[in-house]
């Protein structure tokens, strides 16, 4: 059985698909968070200078180093189960985690002005985010989730995204009924609602 070290920071942000693959598997691994002090000292240990980074090291001690978020959810999910069962359920997955994935860059504002900043927020939910919703509830199947009956990691990523869009609204979902009913399937699953009560408290 490998062993799994995730390296991130504070946060939730680009690690916490992989936290909660970690627990709904059931897996064993370290969560390790830096500071920013910390990372100053580290950064030149890692790749591409960036977090998250996952370590996986193998019954014989070799230890493999991935970086980037969506490389390390993926090959969890593929690692766990929770892609699908066949390489077009795999496909639907990820075209489900990269939509969704560009919807949320439409919420990476760098206005350093909080008024503007705050303005243009409203803007992305308003517009693009909101066009972005309402097209996924096309992809919610019958059984609740996005792939298949059993939970999948575009299930998740839906969730974890749900919890940052819900900072900034949290009525968000509710002209989208499938994804909401979606969205508090995924945050009943015990392994899933079990972590989120116990987690180190972030704001994001
Ligand atoms: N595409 C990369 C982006 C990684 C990234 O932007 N990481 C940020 C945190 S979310 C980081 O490491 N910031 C610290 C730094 O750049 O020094 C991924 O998805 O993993």
């Amino acid at each position: 059985m490998p062993s799994y070290k995730l390296y991130y920071f504070h946060s939730r942000g680009r690690a916490e698909i992989a936290r909660w693959i970690f627990k709904l598997s059931g897996t064993e691994f370290e969560d390790i968070r830096y500071t920013h002090e910390e990372w100053l000292t580290k950064k030149e240990n890692f790749p591409f200078r960036q977090l998250p980074v996952l370590e996986v090291t193998d019954d014989n001690g070799k230890t493999t180093v991935i970086p980037q978020s969506g490389a390390i959810f993926r090959y969890l999910g593929r690692e766990f189960g929770y892609c699908g069962k066949d390489n077009l359920e795999m496909a639907r997955t990820e075209f489900l985690c990269e939509q969704m994935m560009d919807g949320m860059m439409k919420l990476f504002i760098t206005e350093q002005d909080e008024e503007k900043k705050k303005a243009l927020v409203r803007q992305a939910l308003e517009g693009p985010v909101s066009e972005g919703l309402k097209l996924l509830e096309g992809y919610v199947l019958d059984c609740g989730y996005f792939v298949s009956e059993k939970v999948s990691t575009a299930d998740l990523a839906f969730a974890a995204g749900t919890e940052v869009l819900e900072m900034f609204d949290k009525n968000i979902l509710d002209k989208t009924p499938k994804l909401k009913a979606l969205n508090e399937k995924v945050m009943n699953i015990p392994e899933i609602k079990g972590w989120i009560a116990v987690r180190p408290k972030t704001q994001r």
